[in-house]
């Protein structure tokens, strides 16, 4: 009896150690998935008693364990089935007064029955969870993750029953020093499963993920690989483009690992015509579909260009903030509602600040031809020396990508938003620079970099950083944290690079519906004396290839109490929180249909 207990928690052992070694499943769209959505059974942990025993070490019997009286004398001290349940996908900071401040640990407990079918495997996927999740089936510990942003998955084959599965997870979001972000951001530290929870099944050998673009520099040729899971690695793998007339076979090789080449006549994907074309992955036990757009991107001096021809990057920020409701946004809905506001802008780009959005945005953009520019939270003042940090923000760029890669929309991956100089600094974001390339080589290399006067009106961008990226990103506030709006009229602006600028943020605040004169702080009328003086001096960079005012939409944050204004929410949108749009929001729109005008 004894060995066999052995065995058996040698094999659990072994399954749930494997479980944690598959990488994220990329596409879940194109396979069958159960969405976890609606109420689970919360705990409120301030203390983490249901991780930690009285001494502070890991507990054996932590609440993940879902334990229940046995008999009237037992006694237990927690009761999920008792306790109020949020909602998932949703941040807890806007579903309860008593948590809208709240940092720490929150237990979500979920109970679901599944049949899994023979030669099948089933994962649980998280589209995110701010910051830290510690994940538990069935009382076994799956692992953890960490980074607020980013998707990831565990396997549960081996754990999972027909009836009665338990799935509890520890959401944990404090913030760290050491993390990324770190301790400081202006944005809402929103809690919680903020994305949407899934049960993904594949066959035993599956596809785990592809990458499948326009080679780089190329518009004609497809490169990229495939790559299985599973035991039986090796086998032929069909891609088909049947619109294109496309049917390409590769062989894996013993790591299920085969790199696609071919040529391809595609119409290409710009925000003119966002063409999908239906992509089908051929494995002999799996088949993959999804919706792919094809086009290049690459800088050639001063200029970006979209499929070999020049273009203006006319854009705007965007936080993940709810249009309307306030909270993180996590649907469709809240994606149409935001990028339909970009579209009336004028724009054909958003900067995704400060973290990777959640995947309807991507998708939108993609049908929608909005470019994206995609970034990690690696903003202002991270832990340059700490290897562990630098670990930490690779993998959040890591999973970023392979979430993100085969999307047409995104055509630049950004490290870093003003973060200040140093050696330290230079070499972990030139880590990440390369790591960036080392995944995807098709697409542009940014940070949101600060710069300085060399006099009294002149800009300097001479960021050592900008010798390792493709495009350059400026964040100013000339007119708003840098005197008045008319300080923009003599400024110029020099680089040290041949390269292209998108000016990845300027604005100030307005309180939609405030009214005053030009001058004073606050009003509609400031912020749209600002955009115009603005405009003005844009107009005036030769080396500018973008813009991406900031923001879009007012978004909540801890560092702007100002009461009657502010009251904690960073008023610098276009678009008040309320969906209302301010003077400025005319202002940039017409100066967008200028260009657009232009560039026919
Ligand atoms: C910045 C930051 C952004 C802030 C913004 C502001 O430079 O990149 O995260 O929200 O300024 O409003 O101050």
């Amino acid at each position: 009896m004894k060995t066999f207990i052995l065995l058996l928690a040698l094999l659990v052992f072994v399954s749930t150690a494997q479980a944690q070694q598959i990488g994220l499943i990329a596409n879940t769209d194109g396979r069958k998935t159960i969405a976890l959505d609606g109420e689970w059974q919360t705990i409120i942990d301030p203390y983490e008693s249901g991780f930690y025993d009285y001494r502070y070490q890991e507990s054996a019997n932590g609440y993940f364990k879902n334990a229940k009286p046995k008999s009237q004398s037992d006694l237990i001290e927690y009761d999920f089935d008792k306790s109020s349940p949020l909602k998932v996908p949703g941040d807890w900071n806007t579903q309860s007064d008593k948590l809208f401040f709240y940092e720490g640990t929150i237990w979500y407990k979920r109970s679901f029955d599944y049949q899994r079918r023979p030669n099948t495997r089933l994962f649980v996927y998280f589209g995110a969870a701010n910051y830290r999740a510690d994940v538990y089936l069935n009382g076994e510990k799956l692992g953890h993750h960490v980074g607020g942003f980013t998707p990831f998955n565990f396997e549960i084959t081996k754990l999972v029953r027909d009836a009665g599965n338990f799935l509890i997870v520890k959401v944990d979001n404090r913030r760290w020093r050491d993390a990324v972000p770190t301790m400081m951001t202006d944005w809402w530290n929103y809690g919680g499963l903020t994305r949407q929870v899934k049960l993904v099944e594949t066959p035993a050998t599956f596809v785990h993920d592809y990458f499948i673009q326009l080679q780089k520099g190329s518009r004609d040729r497809i490169g990229g690989w495939v790559k299985l899971a599973g035991e039986k690695l090796t086998q032929r793998v069909t891609i088909s483009i049947p619109e294109a007339g496309i049917s390409k076979s590769f062989t894996t090789d013993a790591n299920g690992f085969a790199a696609i080449d071919f040529n391809a006549e595609l119409s290409l994907w710009s925000p003119e015509n966002p063409k999908l074309y239906d992509v089908a992955i051929e494995a002999e036990t799996d088949q993959v579909r999804d919706q792919i757009g094809f086009r290049s991107i690459e800088t050639r001096g001063t200029e970006i260009l979209l499929n070999g021809r020049p273009i203006f990057l006319r854009g705007v920020c965007i936080h993940e903030e709810a249009p309307l409701r306030g909270g993180r946004a996590y649907s469709r809905e809240d994606a149409l509602t935001l990028l339909g506001w970009a579209k009336e802008l004028g724009a054909n780009f958003v900067r995704l600040a400060h973290y990777p959005h959640n995947e309807f945005m991507i998708r939108e953009a993609d049908r929608m031809g909005i470019m994206v520019w995609s970034e990690i939270p690696v903003y202002w003042t991270i832990l340059w020396d700490n290897p562990a940090t630098l670990e930490n923000a690779r993998k959040q760029l890591s999973e970023m990508i392979t979430r993100d890669k085969n999307r047409a929309s995104v055509v630049i991956w950004s490290v870093a938003n003003e973060t200040p100089l140093s050696e330290a600094r230079l070499s972990f974001l030139k880590d990440l620079v390369s790591h960036a390339r080392s995944l995807d080589s098709t697409r542009l290399l940014s940070a949101a970099m600060e710069r300085h006067y060399i006099d009294a009106t002149t800009q300097m961008i001479d960021d050592p950083l900008g010798e390792f990226l493709d495009v350059l990103g400026c964040n100013e506030y000339v007119g708003w944290y840098d005197g008045l709006p008319a300080k923009a009229d003599g400024l110029e602006w020099k680089s040290k690079y041949q390269k292209p600028l998108i000016m990845s943020e300027f604005g100030g605040d307005a309180l939609s519906g405030h009214h005053g004169e030009v001058l004073t702080r606050w009003t509609e009328e400031y912020q749209e004396d600002l955009y115009k003086h603005q405009l003005a001096m844009l107009k005036r960079i030769p080396f500018l290839r973008g813009t991406a005012p900031w923001i879009l939409m007012d978004f909540r944050s801890p560092r702007r109490p100002l009461p009657e204004i502010q009251d904690y929410w960073n008023r610098k949108g276009l678009v008040s929180n309320r969906g209302e749009k301010k003077k400025a929001f005319y202002v940039m729109q017409q100066w967008y249909r200028e260009l657009q005008q232009s560039q026919k």
